[in-house]
């Protein structure tokens, strides 16, 4: 029955005014507006903004899209050897560019290893830590938005 035009008996006229607002109203005052999401919901992408339009999803679409930089950094105890296999395996590097990448982080404090859309970025990062975990390494990966 909700939004069924009714005869109003006082006014003597036809309303349109759904029944579901009506009751929402009967103390005489609006009901409160929907909780905002957080802002921190809104900056990770978890939430969308209730302004958010139907025309911004591409955009949104391509937030998660645009490519992450990951990083690998240097430090004094992984072998050589075990970071190189590591850039091979968990990153898809062929051998010559991981000995190159492993030895730019050891002489200059980190190196780039690839470009990635964010969550396989950061699912490579996680995979590569777990790895060198279980293993006794300190090796260390970070990943940042590119540009
Ligand atoms: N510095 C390490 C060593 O001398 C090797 C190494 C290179 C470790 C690059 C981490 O990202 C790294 N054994």
């Amino acid at each position: 029955m909700v939004g069924f035009p009714r005869v109003d008996a006082q006014a003597g006229a036809r309303s349109f005014i759904p029944r579901r607002s009506r009751a929402a109203n009967s103390t005489g005052r609006a009901a409160p507006p929907p909780a905002e999401p957080s802002r921190e919901a809104l900056r990770s992408g978890r939430q969308r903004s209730p302004l958010a339009r139907v025309e911004d999803e591409p955009r949104e679409k391509e937030r998660l899209e645009r490519p992450w930089r990951v990083w690998l950094h240097n430090d004094d105890y992984t072998p050589m050897e075990y970071v190189t296999q590591v850039l091979h395996d968990a990153f898809g590097v062929g051998w010559l560019r991981a000995l190159r990448v492993m030895l730019k982080a050891h002489v200059s404090g980190r190196s780039e290893v690839a470009l990635y859309p964010r969550r396989e970025a950061e699912e490579r990062v996680s995979a590569a830590h777990a790895r060198a975990r279980g293993a006794g390494w300190p090796l260390h990966f970070s990943a940042e938005p590119a540009e």
